[in-house]
């Protein structure tokens, strides 16, 4: 029945489109489910595929490596921002998923010149009520392989993780988490 239904909507939007009209609806499930019927203008109003990537960026350290840096990951189609910060030596791009994937935004970096030390993901966790499941998180967390730090917070129900994007993956991450029990929120 929801297929039936996923189906009706595209071909709904994509008459619209198709009878000259601007679909009405702007909320970003029917923009999911127009995409692929009607391609870069509803894609354009979507929000649902914007991303951000943060990466620790080993070479980055003056004004004129992080421009140079900057330059690279701007150059991109479908990357919005990108910030480098020479201190922090975090860098953060914002992109959209739709045109442009994390591979890409990597090989970019590592094409300029630099080398990516580590990955940052902000997860919203679930059910976390108390300092103790903060540290059990916080420990599964630390004893993966590829993560370079990682911890959580029951107050902000959220757990930070610095990995090696080459060595372990923000889903292999997830899934730890879910197997100690507590949920990571849709993204
Ligand atoms: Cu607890």
């Amino acid at each position: 029945m929801k297929n039936i239904l996923a189906f009706l909507s595209v071909y709904a939007v994509a008459a619209t489109l198709q009878g000259g009209l601007v679909a009405e609806s702007s909320d970003c499930s029917s923009c999911e489910k127009g995409k692929t019927a009607v391609g870069a203008e509803a894609k354009s109003e979507c929000t649902a595929s914007k991303k951000t990537l943060t990466l620790k960026v080993g070479g980055a350290v003056c004004e004129a490596s992080c421009g140079k840096l900057v330059t690279a990951l701007t150059r991109l189609q479908g990357v919005s921002k990108a910030e480098s910060c020479t201190k922090s030596q975090m860098t953060k791009v914002s992109y959209d998923a739709s045109k442009v994937c994390e591979t890409s935004l990597r090989k970019a970096v590592t094409e300029a010149g630099y080398t990516i030390e580590g990955q940052q993901v902000s997860l919203p966790v679930e059910g976390m009520e108390c300092g103790g499941c903060s540290s059990k998180v916080g420990k599964v967390l630390t004893s993966l392989d590829g993560v370079i730090n990682g911890s959580a917070c029951h107050q902000s129900k959220k757990a930070t993780v610095m990995f090696h994007p080459d060595k372990t993956s923000q889903e292999k991450i997830i899934a730890a988490i879910q197997a100690t029990g507590f949920k990571v929120a849709a993204q």
